[in-house]
């Protein structure tokens, strides 16, 4: 099992998009380990988005940011990363297949409602950041035997 950082940026928010998006991971059977409604602050974005750092559109998108509220939500499942990069789409909204959350809700190159993590380790790093300790919460879902086939002692 993997976990992974989302992030409903402010136009995913602004958009009364927030139940429609979160309904897709639940229904693909992921696990909310945590979630939280939060006003990113300046340093949080920054830090965020640090790989960006120089580039022309960083400065835009720390103010996008920080500009209204966003949800962070921390996931869990088989492959979680891979498998929640694929339902978010391609960065660009213009460029993002039909059936995935960009594809299907956004159409700007930056207001693409979602951020992901893209990696184990960005995963790691990034939930740290936005979640104490306390606030992943460990516990079992009941449909977790039909969600995945457990009955040889391995997650299939
Ligand atoms: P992604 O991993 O799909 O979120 O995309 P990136 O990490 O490459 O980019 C982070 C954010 O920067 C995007 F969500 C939108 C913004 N961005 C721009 O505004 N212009 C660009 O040319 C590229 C990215």
């Amino acid at each position: 099992m993997q976990n992974t950082l989302v992030i409903l940026k402010p136009d995913a928010i602004q958009r009364r998009l927030i139940g429609k998006i979160i309904t897709r991971f639940e229904e693909k059977g992921l696990q909310i380990m945590g979630l939280k409604l939060m006003r990113m602050t300046e340093e949080l974005a920054r830090r965020n988005y640090v790989q960006h750092k120089g580039r022309d559109f960083y400065e835009p998108l720390v103010r996008f940011m920080t500009s209204s509220p966003v949800i962070v939500l921390a996931l869990r499942g088989k492959e979680v990363i891979e498998t929640v990069r694929k339902m978010a789409g391609f960065t660009f909204g213009t460029k993002a297949e039909p059936g995935t959350i960009r594809g299907d809700y956004a159409i700007s190159n930056r207001f693409n409602l979602i951020h992901v993590s893209d990696s184990l380790e960005t995963a790691e790093r990034e939930i740290s950041i936005f979640f104490k300790k306390d606030e992943l919460l460990e516990y079992e879902n009941v449909d977790t035997p039909w969600v995945y086939d457990l009955s040889q002692g391995t997650i299939v």
